[in-house]
C-alpha cells in the first residue's frame, strides 16, 4: 500500500496548483435524448455544476488525491483530470512540476511508475490515465463514464485504447502546449496519417454513436477524456478536420473544465525546452 500522502504536507503549497487545493463537486446529471441504450433512471441532465468550493483542513482530509504534472504540458494528466472533473468526482489535485528536483524526489513515492497521473483513493494508488478512469467507471457507475450499451461500450473502449497505445508520431511531433499557438508546425513524419485516422474516429463516433449529445458517444465518456489532449494539440498546431470533427473539437474546448485547465496552464511559469516546438 502506498503511504498516505494526502495527510502529509512536507512538500508545501508550492507543490500544488496556484490556487492550492481545488475541490470540485459536481452533481453530474446526464441530459440525454431519449435513447434505446439509456434507461429512464439514467436520463438526467448532463454536467450541471451545482457546487464548487475550496475546502481547507479537516473537510478535505478524506478526499482522494490526483497527482498531475504541469497543466501546460502534461497530456496524460489532463486525461485523468478532465474525466474526473466532468464525471463529478470530488478530489484534491496535487501538481508536481515535471523534470524538476522536486519531481525526481516525489514521483517515485506517489506513483509506482513514477509518472503522472496517479490517483490515491485513501487506501491504494491507481496509475495510468485509463486505469484511473476505468476504476472510477467501475466503482462509481453513476458517473456514466462508459456508454451503457455493451456493443457501444466496446467501440468506446477500442478508440480509447487506440489513443492509449497509438499515435506515437503525432504525440512526439506535436507535444501538448496549451499556452502556444503554432499553426503549421509539428508536421513530422507520420503525423498526417495520425491526423487522418483521428479525424476518421471523430467522424465515425459522432455520426454512428453521438446522437444523444455533443460528445463522441453522446454523453461525455472516457473516450472524450482520452482525446481531449489531441484536441488541444490540434488547436495549438492549427489542425483543421471536417465539419463534424471541427464541431466536436469546439465542444471539447468549450467545456468549462477545459477552460479552467487552460487558464491554470497560462499562469504556469515552468518552461520545458524539450517540449517546445520551434
Ligand atoms: N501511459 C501513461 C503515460 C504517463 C506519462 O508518460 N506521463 C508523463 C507526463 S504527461 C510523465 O509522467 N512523464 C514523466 C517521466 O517520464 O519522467 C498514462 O496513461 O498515464
Amino acid at each position: 500500500m502506498m503511504p498516505d500522502l494526502t495527510a502529509a504536507t512536507p512538500w508545501g503549497q508550492n507543490a500544488f496548483t496556484s490556487s492550492g487545493v481545488i475541490v470540485h463537486v459536481v452533481l453530474r446529471k446526464l441530459a440525454l435524448e431519449p435513447n434505446a441504450q439509456t434507461p429512464d433512471s439514467m436520463r438526467r441532465c448532463h454536467s450541471v455544476r451545482v457546487h464548487r468550493a475550496k475546502l481547507k483542513g479537516p473537510a478535505m482530509q478524506n478526499l482522494p488525491v490526483l497527482y498531475i504534472g504541469n497543466k501546460n504540458y502534461s497530456s496524460w494528466s489532463l486525461r485523468a483530470w478532465l474525466g474526473l472533473r466532468v464525471a463529478g468526482v470530488a478530489f484534491e489535485e496535487k501538481l508536481v512540476p515535471l523534470r524538476t528536483e522536486e519531481w525526481a524526489a516525489k514521483a517515485p513515492v506517489f506513483s509506482p511508475s513514477a509518472k503522472v497521473p496517479a490517483f490515491f483513493d485513501g487506501q491504494k494508488t491507481i496509475w495510468e490515465a485509463l486505469g484511473i478512469l476505468e476504476y472510477i467507471a467501475d466503482s462509481q457507475p453513476d458517473t456514466m463514464l462508459w456508454p451503457l450499451d455493451v456493443d457501444v461500450r466496446a467501440i468506446a473502449r477500442s478508440v480509447s485504447l487506440e489513443m492509449h497505445g497509438g499515435f506515437g508520431p503525432l504525440r512526439s511531433s506535436m507535444p501538448m502546449n496549451c499556452r502556444k499557438s503554432l499553426p503549421g508546425l509539428g508536421r513530422g513524419p507520420g503525423v498526417e496519417k495520425d491526423i487522418n485516422r483521428i479525424g476518421e474516429i471523430f467522424k465515425m463516433c459522432r455520426t454512428r454513436y453521438g446522437q444523444g449529445g455533443d460528445f463522441l458517444f453522446g454523453h461525455f465518456s472516457i473516450a472524450d477524456a482520452m482525446y481531449a489532449p489531441v484536441v488541444s494539440r490540434f488547436k495549438t498546431y492549427g489542425v483543421s478536420l471536417d465539419p463534424v470533427g471541427n464541431a466536436y473539437m469546439e465542444t471539447i474546448l468549450a467545456l468549462p473544465d477545459m477552460k479552467e485547465w487552460y487558464a491554470a496552464a497560462a499562469t504556469e511559469e515552468w518552461v520545458i525546452e524539450a517540449e517546445e516546438v520551434k
